[in-house]
């Protein structure tokens, strides 16, 4: 069955330049982009997408980050979306990363780490609702 997940080209990736390379990487790999946009975030619009991180040691620089430049969340879909969108970034230490994957290629640390990845169908659902609605994405698909 299709699914969908939430990718975000981080800003360190969008500085590097090399958002084309990453969106040929993840076509490539058989996802269909349903919904992508270039925009940025602020410190506070960051602590609410990573909310469930507010606990942890990192969630200020996280938010920091975040926040430090576009970013170019995109909406994707394939069979096993969440999974093997997981597989083609990789582990989140580029330095743990399997050889060829999205992060060992473009990421520079275990903070700074090129992409996002939803983790789950019910928080892809809410991440892709946190960019885009559905409405647009219909609308760009029809
Ligand atoms: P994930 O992005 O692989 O799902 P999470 O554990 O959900 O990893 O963490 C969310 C994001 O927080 C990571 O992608 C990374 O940018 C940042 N992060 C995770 N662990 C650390 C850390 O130990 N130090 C600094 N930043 C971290
Ligand atoms: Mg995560």
């Amino acid at each position: 069955m299709k699914q969908r997940t939430l990718a975000i080209i981080k800003p360190d990736a969008v500085r590097k330049n090399v958002v084309g390379e990453i969106i040929a990487q993840i076509t490539q790999a058989g996802f269909k982009v349903l919904a992508c946009k270039m925009t940025s975030l602020s410190a506070a619009q960051s602590g609410k997408f990573y909310e469930v991180h507010k606990e942890r040691p990192f969630y200020g620089e996280l938010c920091d980050f975040m926040s430090s430049g576009a970013i170019v969340p995109i909406a994707l879909e394939k069979e096993n979306a969440v999974e093997d969108y997981r597989a083609l970034i990789g582990s989140t230490d580029p330095a743990e990363a399997a050889e060829g994957t999205i992060r060992k290629r473009f990421a520079g640390s275990k903070a700074e780490n090129a992409v996002h990845g939803s983790d789950s169908p019910e928080n892809a659902a809410n991440e892709i609702a946190f960019f885009f609605t559905e409405s647009e994405i219909v609308a760009n698909n029809a």
